[in-house]
């Protein structure tokens, strides 16, 4: 069902279909922004008219300069296309649309698929794949399939692929800045990617108020037992007149204390739910961890939201740490 190379069924799929769909998940960062613009540019350059990119949420203020980011629709076309290609994701429920009108379906994405893939009729009717969670970032994926299909890289295509890959390895800092996410980053700023500019734009470019947003929840920095955590809460986003988007990368920052095996982000999404942000440096597997909370995501980044008080969500999600750290 999965395969990690880019196989003739899914350049079939691409080359002889007309209307494509092409949707990340909510909340988008660099990644699926970048990785669904490139593919975009590459299909049309395939002389492929009819193509749609789609996002439920907004663009982040900070990947605007994204090429061709104007042309995101928010609500999918009234009209049934031929595929509809999840980027950055493997589930529908991801995409935070109910459904889409597509007569296939296709997926390029890293992330661990659920469980009960394997039986889901989903999974089983896709016209093709390519899930390769050892993969640093969707934007790698979208890269070799651009390039199974000849598609000639050019500065905007480079530009949102180079964007997906940096931001999904931490600006080249994280375990899976491989020798291979190295190299395909050299090929794209050889096609016309500026690493400088791009790293303006994506790390340097914050909200005045999301920094303010950062200074009072940093003032919540906690740790315990190999856990250092971080909370903001309903009354910072309000204070500060800030929202989710202007948090995105603060589990960054229980991170960074030394000796902390696990970092916890709470971030309180409405009364008694927080959304829970897990990071870890080394060993501890903490997509496991979300996943026992209905959450998701990679070994070393995962997510998950929990409901109740902050006093009840701590417990419950530093019990499950400790125990995953006395597994590890
Ligand atoms: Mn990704």
């Amino acid at each position: 069902m999965t395969t990690t190379k880019t196989s003739s069924r899914l350049k079939k799929v691409f080359k002889e279909n007309k209307s494509f769909l092409i949707v990340g998940h909510i909340n988008p960062e660099g990644d699926s922004l970048g990785a669904s613009l490139a593919l975009a540019l590459g299909l049309k350059k395939l002389g492929k008219k009819d193509v749609t990119v789609l996002s439920h949420s907004p663009i982040p203020e900070t990947l605007e300069f994204l090429p061709s980011s104007k042309i995101i629709k928010s609500k999918p076309p009234r009209k049934e296309v031929d595929i509809v290609v999840l980027v950055d994701c493997n589930e529908i429920e991801r995409t935070g649309f109910d459904g889409f009108n597509a007569k296939q379906t296709v997926i390029i994405d890293h992330h661990v698929l659920p469980l009960n893939a394997g039986k889901s009729v989903f999974y089983k009717s896709l016209a093709a794949s390519l899930i390769d969670p050892g993969a640093a970032a969707a934007g790698l994926l979208v890269y070799k399939v651009l390039i199974a299909l000849e598609v000639p890289i050019d500065k905007h295509i480079a530009t949102n692929l180079y964007t997906a890959i940096l931001t999904d390895t931490g600006g080249f800092k994280y375990s899976n800045a491989s020798s291979e996410s190295l190299k395909i980053a050299s090929a794209l700023v050889e096609a016309g990617a500026k690493p400088w500019d791009i790293s303006k734009e994506v790390y340097e470019s914050n909200p005045f108020k999301s920094i303010k947003l950062l200074g009072l929840s940093l003032a919540t920095l906690e740790r315990n037992n190999g856990i250092a955590y971080m909370v903001t809460t309903r009354n910072m986003l309000k204070k500060t007149s800030t929202s989710a988007e202007d948090c995105e990368d603060f589990v960054d920052y229980p991170r960074k204390v030394k000796g902390a095996e696990v970092a916890v982000y709470f971030r309180e999404d409405k009364r008694n739910q927080f959304k829970v942000s897990l990071r870890t440096k080394d060993r501890v597997n903490v997509e496991k961890i979300a996943k026992s909370f209905g959450g998701g995501g990679h070994v070393a980044a995962a997510g998950c939201k929990v409901n109740g008080t902050l006093k009840d969500v701590k417990n419950k999600v530093f019990l499950a740490i400790q125990k995953a750290i006395k597994e590890s």
